[in-house]
């Protein structure tokens, strides 16, 4: 940590040598001005301004402009079942703004379809090590004082389509299986002094009442700290996509966890997971050992104003342009975020937009002369817990080639003199090469 702030101030000096002079505060940045008597926008009256609009009560739940049909969920046939009921839709990540992900955009995973839940069946059952079980109904439930909190779901898969190499060139497909809402609900550790936990309780057995029930299991320490029930998303009641009427919320940690069309949840002394195959993630280290606990979301950040769903293309050479991206991190708030264009040789300190919030994405910005030259751009987030964001060979030589989830590293993107903007790895081969023959051999010793 100390080497990486040293290293940073380093480059930062070297950096801003080169292109002080091409960086202009963001005062500065003004519209491109347009001439009046060539722009027909401006000399004839528009269409919607000859007739009446839309009656008011035509979407008494109101709908996006038809302009933006364009910006929706995409499901990709790689990372589905085919017929869609075990499937991810991925989240126009580059198109928010802000940090919030309206409701109809969040990011949906699925394992036995999107349950319709009627709420006036919905019961909550807690039981096991307590010392007075209970069964609530949702109005039972809505009764506790509640709370709002800003959070990330991040699905441990996502980015796990470009880490052996650049798969998709859409940054949906590449980090979409992740978005923010502000949920609201009761912080377990309230709700709790009802029921009594048990001394003996060390683990939470969590299980939905959809067809794939997503039993998960979470140590008692986290579901004591910041786990909430939670029944609202972004103002209104969960959508059935997030699993209406309650789910289960995990600040910062898998998105597996956060079970939804919560059922039950079943106190014990022992990770049942152990016993559960499919209950939980594993993974391979380089030295052969899988890891079987890794709950939280590593610290992580993307650039998505350029990206290759937004590309620069419309700007001219000289022009003044904002970079902008998301940073986030399980372990806790983001602390600052290093932006480079020349594939990780330099690095320039970032600035954090709004609200800066633990387990939360936030959004980082830079105003930026483009001077049509190509350049390597790639985002480093760092958070309050001391994680750095790792490049792609450190990452694979913590973490090997076999684990598809919580990949992490720097997400780089080619910009090209049009302004085009590709998806590639910044990777030093050789490293690689050696800590993929480490862990083999660590394999074969152990
Ligand atoms: N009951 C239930 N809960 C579930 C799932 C599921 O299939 N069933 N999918 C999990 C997975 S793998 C993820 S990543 C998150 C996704 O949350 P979202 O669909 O609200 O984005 O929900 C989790 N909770
Ligand atoms: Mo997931």
């Amino acid at each position: 940590m100390e080497n990486r702030i040293e290293n940073k101030t380093e480059q930062r000096r070297g950096f801003l040598k080169n292109i002080a002079a091409s960086v202009v505060a963001a005062g500065a940045l003004a519209p491109v001005s347009m001439s009046a008597k060539d722009d027909p926008a401006l000399i004839e009256e528009p269409e919607w301004g000859k007739k009446l609009g839309l009656p008011v009560d035509k979407y008494l739940y109101g709908v996006p402009s038809p302009y933006e049909h364009n910006v929706k969920r995409r499901v990709h046939k790689l990372l589905s079942s085919g017929d869609m009921y075990a499937s991810v839709a991925m989240c126009p990540i580059q198109d928010l703004e802000g940090i919030i992900t309206p409701n109809g955009l969040f990011f949906n995973r699925a394992h036995g379809g999107v349950a319709i839940v009627d709420p006036n069946k919905y019961r909550l059952i807690i039981h096991g090590l307590v010392e007075k079980p209970l069964v609530l109904t949702l109005d039972q439930l809505k009764r506790y004082p509640s709370e709002s909190r800003i959070h990330f779901i991040e699905c441990p898969a996502n980015g796990s389509t470009g880490w052996r190499a650049p798969q998709f060139n859409t940054l949906q497909f590449m980090k979409g299986m992740m978005s923010q809402a502000e949920w609201t609900g009761v912080k377990l550790s309230v709700l709790l002094k009802d029921v009594g936990v048990k001394p003996t309780a060390k683990w939470v057995l969590a299980e939905g009442s959809d067809n794939s029930h997503m039993g998960r299991t979470i140590p008692i320490e986290k579901i004591m700290d910041d786990a909430m029930l939670v029944w609202a998303q972004n103002g209104e009641a969960l959508r059935p996509e997030q699993g209406y009427p309650v789910r289960l919320l995990v600040p910062g940690w898998e998105g597996n966890l956060n079970v939804k069309w919560l059922k039950r949840l079943e106190f014990g002394d022992k990770p049942w997971h152990a016993k559960e195959e499919t209950s939980k993630y594993t993974m391979l280290t380089p030295t052969g050992k899988a890891v079987r606990y890794f709950w939280p979301m590593e610290v992580n950040s993307v650039i998505t104003h350029p990206s290759p769903d937004k590309p620069w293309t419309d700007l001219k050479k000289g022009d003044l342009v904002e970079i902008q991206g998301l940073a986030w991190s399980g372990h806790g708030t983001i602390k600052g975020v290093d932006i480079t264009f020349d594939g990780g040789k330099n690095w320039v300190e970032a600035s954090l937009k709004g609200l800066v919030l633990p387990k939360a994405w936030t959004r980082f910005s830079y105003i930026y002369k483009w001077d049509g030259k190509p350049i390597i751009l790639g985002s480093r987030a760092y958070d309050d817990a001391g994680f750095v964001q790792p490049t792609i060979t450190e990452e694979v030589s913590k973490m090997g080639v076999e684990g598809i989830y919580h990949r992490n590293a720097i997400v780089t993107w080619e910009v090209t003199a049009k302004g085009e903007v590709n998806n590639v790895h910044v990777r030093d081969y050789k490293k690689e090469r050696e800590s993929i023959e480490k862990m083999q051999k660590g394999a074969k010793d152990a």
